[in-house]
């Protein structure tokens, strides 16, 4: 294992363009359920019957139900030594940090040039896609002060600003992570590598060229194409690589 994580560290020490994307593994250590796996949210809940605009067309209160127990369960965790470490590396000039996670745990842990390719828990847009209410805005409120939040430009229904199954990315979010697979390293951390397009960001890394590692507490279908994958927790496996670094 220290060969590996000493060959890792010296790709990123050597790289001009280093790119690290994360999933909800990354968050993990601080408290906030995965969605796949022991203890995942999709084991206990239908990802069709709450992440879906069907869902919330059918019954946008139940949604917004299960939203605000996450934001509850969010606000109460505090960024790890995973988000710690990975802001301090965005502040090097060249990196790019994506993320699936919706929590907001990198932004509050200080990371720059941060890419959100799912959204955040913590912005709302009018789920009527009113002129002005497309775009999203900020509401740290927990709890929220109405079960169903409304737009405050339409009065309609507001929704979670989070890509659900079955929508589009924001396509200014898919082209920098495009734009960041080309690079010297990319870096893969606590995804599970099943949800597209951002499963598809390493193929496109490896591809370009880059050197591709993985970590994560489990085999992936990433395992395989990556040049390292180490198995581990990342906010322990993370500061290892950052201590061969300094
Ligand atoms: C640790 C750890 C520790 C634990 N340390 N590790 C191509 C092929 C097949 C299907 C599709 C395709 N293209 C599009 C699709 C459909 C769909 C899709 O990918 N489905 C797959 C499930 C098959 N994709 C979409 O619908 C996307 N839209 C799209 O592509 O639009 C165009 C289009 C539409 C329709 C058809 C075709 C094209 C949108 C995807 C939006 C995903 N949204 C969600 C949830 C939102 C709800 C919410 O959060 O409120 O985002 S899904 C959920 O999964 C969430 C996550 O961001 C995402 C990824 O999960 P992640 O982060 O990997 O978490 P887990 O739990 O899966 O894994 C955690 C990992 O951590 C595990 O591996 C653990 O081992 C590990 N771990 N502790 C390190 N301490």
């Amino acid at each position: 294992m220290e060969t590996e994580l000493r060959a890792l560290a010296a790709r990123i020490a050597a790289a001009s363009r280093l790119t690290v994307m994360t999933g909800a593994g990354v968050s993990a250590a601080s408290g906030v359920p995965t969605f796949r796996g022991a203890g995942g949210l999709w084991r206990t809940y239908r990802a069709e019957d709450l992440a879906t605009p069907e869902a919330f067309a059918r019954d946008p209160r139940l949604v917004w139900e299960w939203y605000a127990w996450r934001r509850e369960k969010v606000a109460s965790c505090h960024p790890n030594a995973a988000h710690d470490i990975l802001a301090r590396w965005s502040q090097r000039p060249g990196t790019t940090l994506v993320t699936q996670n919706v929590d907001d745990l990198h932004l509050r842990a200080g990371s720059r040039d941060l890419v959100r390719l799912h959204g955040s828990l913590w912005e709302l847009r009018c789920a009527d896609a009113c002129a002005a209410g497309t775009r999203p805005w900020r509401d740290d409120r927990v709890p929220l002060p109405d079960v169903i939040p409304t737009c405050p430009h339409c009065g309609g229904y507001a929704r979670p600003a989070i890509v659900w199954f079955g929508e589009s990315l924001d396509g200014r979010d898919v082209d920098r992570a495009l734009d960041a697979a080309t690079c010297d390293v990319f870096l893969t951390v606590g995804t599970s590598a099943v949800v597209y397009p951002a499963a598809g960001f390493v193929h496109q890394a490896k591809r370009r060229g880059a050197f591709t590692a993985e970590i994560n507490m489990d085999e992936t279908p990433a395992s395989s194409l990556v040049d390292l994958s180490i198995l581990g927790p990342a906010e322990e496996i993370l500061p290892v690589i950052d201590n061969m670094l300094a």
